[in-house]
């Protein structure tokens, strides 16, 4: 829904596996189905007719899309090799083949860059040994687990692939390209996965490397798709540095925690003198309580100092909150009420429990829905306390408050200056998603997509619920230890 509004990004994952892929030789081509569509898709199978066709699935909601499209390329080309890889289907392996039903040929877990080529290797010399290739999951069983990238420096996204690059944005950075400086998170938060699928690891991208990168990425604003951007202080400094010998000008967005923001305050002072325009905090709760159970390891003092220092800079801020639930009315007023007070802007999603976070394990509630489609933390997937229509009703209510706050005269007048500088290039994402919030954002349409049918289900959580006895049982990738001994510090 965020994509039907707000923001529409490059996609820098699926763009550094065709990469890998072009690199071990084989003519590679990409499709964007943020960008084109259907119909556009099964053109190229018919027209180019590849010999692997290969689907990356980021987000749980995506699942049924991505199994029919297999099933399109399956019937279109019989013969081509189909796969599945990205980070929900690297938590769900086998239920996406089961969907799939002789559809998918393989999903590959874990990181593309490192996998896929191996795979095509594997592919085109025996297709029997496929099952051999580090994260290989086949109808036949699953090969090794998926190892990591031995050098994120060596493989660079395949940016050129991508035909429709005018259509990234995220709000006023219109046109907006995405760009990686770290993979992995240091946290452990108990409903988030970022920090499952990379093992704990995380490791740095050199600063020569990303600035040579921005130099050749033509787009005036950046998404910086880090999940905790500045954790390094160090690190974060020398890109910073070198973008301003280098002279680079660009608009960044970044996201980040409070408690990172305090402590490497210069390293955010610095970046604000050479671009740093939106930082997104994930605050996550306004009560001490919310934070202890979604193991947030900081506390509410440490996020509202950290929201002062960023408006202080200058900074434009934005932060999520997470409803529960379980949530009344009265828990949502308290929400909007403190939205009002405070200038920031600021998102409210649904606590949604997914494959491969902690929280799939030990949420007590039963889930009220196995539709994949609804599992996007805009639809409820647990128990509420409000009858589901009214709690809907006040979720999209809290959303509009805080939509509209930032829509007063004054900041009209900002916006409309911003338009008329995106017009002068042609670009019109962001004026277009000034109209849609309302046809988007609507409860009744919430609600109705709970009667939609069905056709895939999602295989609920073990029914006897027990704290995660190993965070390793949760991994995707082997050996993060050792990967963190090398790179982290
Ligand atoms: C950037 C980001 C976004 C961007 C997306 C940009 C884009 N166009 O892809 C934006 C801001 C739009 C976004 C939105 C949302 N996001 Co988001 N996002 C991320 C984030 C922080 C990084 C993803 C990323 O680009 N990583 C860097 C690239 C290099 O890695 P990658 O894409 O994962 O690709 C690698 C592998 O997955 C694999 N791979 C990928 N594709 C393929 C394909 C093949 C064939 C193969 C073999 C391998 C492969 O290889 C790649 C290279 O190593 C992740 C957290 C994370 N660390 O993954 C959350 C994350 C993916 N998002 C999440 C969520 C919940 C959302 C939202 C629902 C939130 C919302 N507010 O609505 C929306 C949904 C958007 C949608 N399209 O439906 C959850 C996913 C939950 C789930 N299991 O579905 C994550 C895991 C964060 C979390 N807290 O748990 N997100
Ligand atoms: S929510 Fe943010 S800080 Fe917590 S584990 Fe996920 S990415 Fe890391």
């Amino acid at each position: 829904m965020s994509a039907k509004v707000f923001l529409r990004l490059e996609p820098l994952g699926l763009e550094l596996v065709a990469q890998s892929a072009r690199t071990a030789g084989h003519d590679v081509r990409l499709i964007d189905l943020q960008t084109e569509d259907y119909r556009q898709f099964q053109d190229t199978l018919k027209k180019w007719r590849p010999d692997v066709v290969a689907f990356s699935l980021n987000y749980l909601a995506n699942t049924p899309e991505v199994v029919d499209l297999a099933k399109v390329a399956k019937s279109l080309l019989p013969e081509c090799f189909t796969v599945v890889g990205g980070h929900s289907a690297s938590f769900i392996p086998k239920e996406v083949l089961q969907h799939g039903g002789g559809s998918i040929d393989c999903v590959l877990r874990g990181e593309g860059e490192a996998g896929f080529p191996m795979l095509l290797k594997a592919w085109q010399e025996d297709p029997g040994s496929i099952i051999n290739v580090p994260g290989a999951v086949t109808m036949n069983g699953a090969g090794p687990l998926p190892c990591f990238v031995e050098n994120l420096d060596l493989v660079r996204p395949a940016r050129d692939l991508l035909r429709h690059r005018s259509k990234y944005f995220i709000g006023v950075l219109d046109p907006c390209a995405s760009i990686e400086f770290t993979r992995g998170c240091p946290w452990d938060c108990s409903f988030c996965s970022a920090w499952t699928f990379y093992g704990r690891s995380y490791r740095l991208i050199s600063p020569e490397v990303i600035v040579d990168e921005l130099a050749r990425i033509k787009e005036p604003g950046v998404f910086v798709l880090d999940d905790v951007a500045f954790v390094n202080e160090k690190h974060s400094m020398e890109i910073g540095e070198a973008i301003a010998r280098k002279g680079i000008r660009k608009k960044y967005y970044i996201e980040t925690r409070g408690d990172v923001l305090i402590r490497n305050k210069d390293v955010f002072k610095f970046w604000k003198e050479i671009g740093l325009d939106i930082v997104f905090i994930g605050l996550e709760a306004i009560d001490e309580e919310g934070l202890k159970s979604f193991r947030k390891r900081t506390n509410l003092g440490n996020n509202f100092e950290a929201l002062e220092v960023a408006r202080a800079m200058g900074l434009c801020v934005a932060l999520n909150i997470i409803a529960d639930p379980d949530w009344d009315r009265a828990r949502f007023e308290v929400l909007r009420q403190w939205c009002l007070e405070i200038p920031d802007i600021v998102s409210v999603s649904v606590m949604t429990p997914y494959p491969g976070t902690e929280n799939w394990y030990t949420e007590p509630r039963d889930l009220t829905s196995l539709d994949y489609r609804l599992f996007d933390i805009q639809h409820v997937v647990l128990p509420t306390r409000l009858p589901l229509a009214e709690f809907y009703k006040e979720f999209v209510k809290t959303q509009q408050v805080m939509n509209m706050k930032h829509l007063g005269w004054a900041a009209l007048k900002e916006t409309a200056k911003i338009i008329a500088g995106h017009l002068l290039h042609g670009q019109t994402n962001f004026l277009r998603s000034l109209w849609k919030f309302n046809s988007v954002f609507n409860p009744d349409l919430l609600l109705a997509d709970h009667a939609q049918p069905v056709t895939y289900r999602l295989t609920p959580p073990p029914l006897e619920r027990c704290p995660v006895s190993s965070h390793s049982q949760l991994f995707v990738h082997a050996e993060a230890e050792k990967e963190n001994k090398n790179s982290a510090s």
